[in-house]
């Protein structure tokens, strides 16, 4: 079936680099953590006539005429993701993971305030303060990082001292390049100490929440939930905040999001939202979030029979932090470039105390979200962990990258993108 005949017809540039992109990911693996593969009724609504529609504020209160189908798509999507989440408020408007966090914020601090959040170096996020990020110049970022680089734990004690001299207004939980689960019920009882929201960024596990297969941090008492939607989750590019607060603060989430921060949400989007919603209240995508898990327990095995240093020493959730300078004398980037070459996307990234620097860092981050969706198993995730390491341990030997490759094609033919989950 021709995809795209219009676009074929009228910018045959454009057209030519969509084909390009198709391609690349039919044929090769992607094993970037923060990625995945959404259904195609995903991107037929992402695609749909509600990209025409301006529809500032909220279902019933807009400040357009014309809103009767676009109220009832944002419904659709805040009521699942309300079931998915165990939530009593959704906010479905967030364009991403960043505005949702920048939304939390101004929704909760004077300019000023501190944030306790996980260091950006120990597995944190750019918008839980880094420096570089417009945030610094109006909050005030505090951190915590791991106790143990080897085991992933936290130190939780140094965070509780920080906390008490710092009187944080909010005590951040998430990150984007931590493998284990945090110790949700301590978080809780830090921010209650002090007087702090306890926030969870869930944006690289939702969809592990989702499927029951992680902890849910609200059964903790986390009051706010921020995420995006695109990474285990399986649905489009955009961002969320879920509540359990009263009515009136979700309302002060819904000021800051619009017209605090963004104006005309998109509704293409919300709708793409609530299909993937949809999606994962089926009881298949259980399933697919535990086979997530056991597919990056699989890859573990083979990393830890190799003896290459994954940092927190392996594995709980979806992804891997490898430290492969230390382990093989291969830099992080020469690791992404190698791969790259034979059919493995995955990313360069610091590890924890790096001895490099960012831009050429010592690790590589990699995880099963995409593969798992595309139907692998534990047998077929051991075979790409072997082949990883192979062409690694085999940087000049372009022989072995070709049979490599070869194999991995064939993986891609057997395990096609599949069109639908449900
Ligand atoms: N860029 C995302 C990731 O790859 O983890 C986080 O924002």
């Amino acid at each position: 079936m021709e995809l795209y005949p219009h676009i074929k017809k009228q910018d045959k540039k454009v057209y030519d680099a969509i084909q390009g992109e198709e391609k690349r990911q039919a044929e090769g693996l992607e094993l970037i953590p923060s990625e995945n593969y959404v259904s195609r009724a995903v991107r037929e609504a992402n695609a749909s006539s509600l990209t025409n529609k301006y529809s500032e504020g909220y279902p019933g209160k807009r400040y357009y005429g014309g809103q009767e189908y676009t109220d009832e798509v944002e419904v659709f999507a805040i009521e699942r993701a309300k079931k998915l989440f165990g939530a009593k408020y959704a906010n479905v408007q967030p364009h991403a993971g960043a505005p949702a966090n920048v939304g939390m914020y101004f929704a909760l601090l004077e300019p000023g305030d501190t944030v306790l959040g996980m260091d950006l170096s120990h597995g944190g996020h750019l918008t839980h303060g880094h420096p570089v990020t417009y945030l610094t110049k109006i909050f005030n970022f505090v951190r915590y990082k791991m106790k143990n680089i080897e085991t992933g734990e936290i130190d939780y004690d140094e965070m509780l001292k920080v906390a008490k001299k710092s009187k944080p207004k909010i005590v951040l939980a998430g990150y984007s390049a931590y493998p284990r689960e945090l110790d949700y019920a301590k978080f809780v009882s830090i921010a209650r100490e002090v007087g702090a929201y306890a926030v969870m960024d869930i944006a690289h596990i939702a969809g592990l929440i989702a499927g029951k297969a992680v902890k849910n941090p609200f059964d903790y008492g986390f009051d706010i939930m921020t995420t995006t939607t695109h990474k285990t989750l399986r649905g489009p590019r955009g961002g969320m905040i879920l509540t359990r607060e009263d009515a009136d603060f979700a309302k002060k989430i819904d000021k800051s999001i619009f017209p605090g921060l963004q104006g005309g949400p998109l509704m293409h989007n919300i709708a793409a939202k609530a299909v993937c919603f949809g999606e994962a209240l089926n009881p298949k995508f259980r399933t697919y979030a535990k086979q997530i898990l056991k597919n990056a327990k699989a890859m573990e095995k083979v990393f830890k029979a190799a003896d290459i240093r994954m940092i927190t020493g392996g594995t709980s959730n979806h992804l891997i932090l490898a430290d492969v300078y230390g382990s093989l004398g291969i830099s992080g980037k020469e690791a992404e470039t190698l791969l790259d070459e034979v059919g493995i996307t995955l990313n360069k990234n610091s590890i924890a105390d790096d001895v490099r620097g960012p831009m050429d860092p010592s690790g590589i981050r990699f995880g099963t979200p995409a593969i798992t969706t595309r139907g692998f198993k534990e047998k077929e995730s051991v075979r790409v962990a072997e082949l990883m390491i192979e062409t690694l341990k085999n940087k000049s030997d372009k022989k072995k990258h070709r049979a490599a490759r070869e194999e991995i094609r064939k993986m891609c033919k057997k395990f096609p993108i599949p069109e639908s989950f449900v």
